[in-house]
């Protein structure tokens, strides 16, 4: 076990000895690790994180968020299902009481419980576990419809503004300090034909036509646990963009993740395209949960959302292929590029498929609010 992950480990409440710790390979954004812990022969396990402080430049505040909204999740889940209450996340505290540790670096560190018996899943393979995951994302707002207090931080400043993403992008491809644009032609010349996206969600909730709420805003099919035995909805984790936004990006960042079972960054884009019944599962899991608070222009615009959010992941990997993969972690030459075509094929699949899932849509919340 590295010496500094024990040193680090020893600043929360972790009431026993640390026994392991192992680096997990997982996402594009923090470094995590699964700590295990023995006392009187019962081990423990802890998800321990080091915080990307460069994405997230106020991690206090985001830990603030994450605090009051796992505290709500899981008081309102100890009334209705207890023992899913106590598979819910929790902050472990630091030392300090803090729902942090900052080191002499000035790295954040954070622990979390590990949730057992439960995994997540990088693709889907049946259309039960689609609309299960869908059903918990849906879940995760209705729980959070009732949140007290004051406005969440907003952890990461214009993280689904598209037009900002678009604006970045044209400013780095105009620079090409690395001379990378002649490898993306295409896919530049496809953002620039499509660039009419980005302006229509965040107009309608300018207007007041959309409300804005409590999102996730990070719904990779990944950032929710199902039961291993019955696979049931467990929890939602990832919880670091949890912070004002629209319903319709939840729902959205799931078209785009488990509509298809090829991986984001797949380079066989002949495996990359929308699978129709795996969509209707997403939209019947969601509209189990989310029906009844859903407004008409909701979910009049949740495909399109999918589409939109597609095109923002297309932006957003092109720009750090361009830019020298500055923000996503790689782990391949034109990794990014790589995940930046892929986006490109689904959109176009979610393109040619729209009327139907548009459809779709309309048929399952009509069904699901009779
Ligand atoms: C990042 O690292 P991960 O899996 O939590 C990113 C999401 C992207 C996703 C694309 C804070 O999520 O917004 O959709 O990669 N998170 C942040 O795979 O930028
Ligand atoms: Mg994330």
């Amino acid at each position: 076990m590295a010496r500094d992950i024990k040193s680090v480990a020893k600043h929360f409440h972790i009431d026993a000895e640390l026994v392991d710790a192992k680096l997990l390979a997982r996402g594009h954004i923090n470094d995590t690790y699964i700590l295990a812990s023995e006392k009187h022969g019962v081990t423990s396990r802890y998800v321990l994180q080091r915080i990307n402080h460069t994405v997230f430049k106020d991690p206090p505040s985001m830990m603030t968020n994450i605090i009051r909204v796992t505290e709500h999740i899981s008081a309102k889940m100890r009334e209705i299902n207890a023992p899913l209450a106590s598979r819910q996340l929790t902050v472990i505290a630091a030392d300090d009481g803090r729902g942090y540790y900052e080191d002499i670096d000035g790295n954040f560190w954070r622990v979390y419980n590990f949730i057992e018996n439960a995994v997540t899943h990088d693709s889907l393979e049946s259309t039960e576990l689609a609309c299960e995951a869908a059903r918990m994302f849906g879940w995760f707002q209705r729980m959070l419809i009732d949140l007290p207090g004051p406005v969440l931080h907003e952890s990461i400043g214009d993280f689904h503004n598209t037009p900002r993403r678009s604006e970045v992008f044209q400013e780095v491809l105009a620079a090409d300090r690395l001379n990378r644009a002649k490898d993306a032609r295409p896919e530049i010349d496809f953002v620039s034909e499509n660039l009419g996206l980005c302006n229509v969600l965040l107009d309608l909730a300018g207007k007041g036509e959309i409300p804005v709420r409590i999102a996730h805003n990070d719904t990779k099919i990944n950032n929710v646990m199902l039961d291993e035995r019955t696979n049931k909805g467990v929890c939602v984790i990832d919880l670091d963009t949890v912070m004002p936004g629209l319903s319709v990006y939840d729902f959205a960042d799931m078209i785009r993740t488990a509509t298809c079972s090829a991986q984001e960054d797949e380079r066989d884009l002949s495996k990359v395209a929308v699978d129709i019944s795996m969509f209707e599962a997403l939209v019947r899991g969601f509209a189990a949960e989310t029906s009844r608070f859903l407004t008409f222009v909701e979910k009049k615009h949740l495909v399109f959302a999918g589409k939109l959010i597609t095109f923002e992941q297309l932006i957003r990997f092109l720009t750090d292929y361009l830019a020298g993969d500055v923000y996503y972690k790689i782990s391949r030459q034109r990794h990014n590029l790589d995940r930046s075509r892929t986006q490109m094929k689904l959109l176009e699949s979610i393109i040619e498929r729209e009327e139907a899932m548009n459809e779709l849509v309309e048929l399952v919340f009509e069904k699901s609010s009779a």
